[in-house]
C-alpha cells in the first residue's frame, strides 16, 4: 500500500503538468495577436517625422476595439488612431501628429480575433535635422 500512494499522486501532477502546458502551446501557436513588425520600428531613429504608425500584428485585430497612441516620454498623449488597412486584417495604422525632433513612445492595445488583449508599447525617436 505504501509505495503505491506516492507513484500514484506523481503520476497524477505529471498528468495535469502535461495538460496545462498544451494548452498554453496550442493557444499561442494559434492566435494571440503579438507585434510582429512596426513602422517606425522599436528603438528606430528616422530623420523625418513619421505621418503614420504603422503596426503588424502575427494575428487578425478588430480595429474598433484596438487603439494606438503617439506619447511622450511622460506619458502626454499626442495623437491616437486605430484605423484598418484594407485586405490587411494584421495591420493597423494611427495619424501621427507633427512631431518635433525627441523620444516618443508608441503605446497600442488590441483585441486580436481570438478574443485576446495584447497590449504594448516602445520608443523611436526623431533625429534632430
Ligand atoms: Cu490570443
Amino acid at each position: 500500500m505504501r509505495p503505491r500512494r506516492p507513484a500514484g499522486f506523481g503520476f497524477a501532477v505529471g498528468g495535469a503538468f502535461a495538460i496545462v502546458l498544451s494548452v498554453a502551446g496550442a493557444t499561442s501557436a494559434v492566435a494571440h495577436s503579438f507585434l510582429v513588425d512596426a513602422t517606425p520600428s522599436s528603438k528606430e531613429h528616422v530623420a523625418a517625422p513619421p505621418k503614420t504608425i504603422k503596426l503588424k500584428f502575427g494575428g487578425g485585430v478588430e480595429p474598433s476595439y484596438s487603439k494606438i497612441t503617439v506619447e511622450t516620454l511622460d506619458g502626454k498623449v499626442l495623437g491616437e488612431g486605430n484605423a484598418a488597412v484594407p485586405g490587411k486584417p494584421r495591420e493597423l495604422t494611427a495619424n501621427a501628429p507633427e512631431l518635433a525632433p525627441g523620444k516618443y513612445i508608441v503605446r497600442y492595445r488590441v483585441l486580436s480575433s481570438d478574443g485576446h488583449i495584447v497590449e504594448g508599447n516602445y520608443e523611436f525617436t526623431v533625429d534632430a535635422k
